[in-house]
């Protein structure tokens, strides 16, 4: 096996104590009704791992201009040398959730090869996805609903009254919703956490057949990352709402706002993609913190083998806190 696979191999599981030490930071914060403390633990833990990584990484999807820290930001250099690795990162995917203790929270890591992901703005996307082994093509972003179900329906040799999509309870879905629940889907609603959402369509256990709706674009790109690993097919794009929308899509050089990009345009080359949960979820269990031990679940997984690892770690939380939380 060659130096470069090696190093692969050990990055993959090197990613996830990345994603675990943002977890634990953030569990602290779960049901504590404060977004901001919960973000805000989340990225300085994440910040403090990814320092240690064994590469030459540059952040392509950090955190945004409205961040409370300047840290992890699009362009800071990460790593203590290595691969050249593009990194995309949400440290907690879903604040909300994690502030009133809702379910489907996640700490989301994805490295690529230089040039790997989709320089996306900090707009939203618009999204449809579904899982592995389908026909290409079974959904489109430009079709109705209806006839987006109704096509999976068929596909999956179903009634579209057996098949559930997942959407964002947002106000600005209210006619995405009307028009599924008219073709006779079942919708499954969820406060925030569109990552989760995108990748519960690979998952049979999940239920969710279908994702679909508007949210974030950088959540779109870490999706696509994950589907490059497991399978599946989604399709995003940008929603350029108003000037300032356009200028941040202008200043990433996006000549075309209106493309429609498919997974491999979102998150090309070889992709690992770790999770850890937060709160539990349809993929994952979120943190337990008990007598002094905290169990984390994560999954970890490759697009070059498509391999797909759950990882449960109990660690030492005193010990932990004693440390400082990033040495996991
Ligand atoms: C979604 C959701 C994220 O942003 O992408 C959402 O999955 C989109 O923005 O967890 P709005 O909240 O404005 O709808 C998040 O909620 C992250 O902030």
């Amino acid at each position: 096996m060659s130096k470069e696979s090696i190093a692969d191999r050990i990055l993959a599981l090197e990613a996830v104590r990345v994603t675990e030490a943002a977890a634990l930071a953030t569990s602290r914060y779960i049901g504590r009704g404060d977004e901001k403390a919960a973000d805000r633990a989340a990225v300085e833990a994440m910040h403090d791992a990814l320092k240690s990584l064994a590469i030459d990484g540059t952040i392509r999807i950090g955190e945004g201009p409205q961040s409370e820290t300047s840290i992890l930001a699009v362009g800071e250099k990460l790593g203590i040398g290595g691969p050249k690795a593009d990194v995309a990162l949400l440290p907690l995917e879903g604040h909300s959730i994690t502030a009133k203790g809702e379910p489907n929270a996640l700490s989301v890591i994805a490295l690529a090869e230089d040039g790997g992901f989709l320089n996306t703005p900090d707009v939203y996307m618009d999204k449809i996805a579904v899982g592995g082994g389908l026909p290409d093509g079974v959904v489109d972003l430009d079709e109705e609903p209806g006839t987006n179900l109704q096509e999976l329906a068929k596909a999956k040799g179903v009634e579209v009254g057996e098949l559930v999509a997942c959407i964002l309870d947002r106000p600005r879905h209210a006619e995405l919703i009307a028009k599924a629940r008219e073709a006779g889907a079942r919708i499954m609603l969820i406060g925030d956490g569109d990552v989760s959402g995108v990748i519960s369509t690979t998952q049979p256990e999940s239920r969710v057949d279908i994702y679909m709706g508007i949210g974030g674009a950088p959540q779109g790109v870490l999706a696509a990352a994950a589907l490059r690993c497991v399978g599946g097919q989604m399709w995003g794009r940008l929603v350029v709402r108003n000037k300032e929308d356009k200028i941040k899509v202008s200043r990433l050089e996006i000549t075309d706002p209106d493309r429609k990009y498919g997974v491999e345009d979102m998150a090309a080359g070889d992709v690992t993609f770790a999770a850890t949960g937060v709160t539990n979820g349809n993929m994952l269990a979120g943190v337990r913190n008990r007598q002094g031990v905290a169990v984390t679940h994560s999954l970890v997984m490759r697009s070059k083998t498509r391999t797909l690892r759950y990882i449960e770690a109990h660690h030492d939380f005193a010990g932990l806190v004693a440390r400082g939380p990033t040495v996991v």
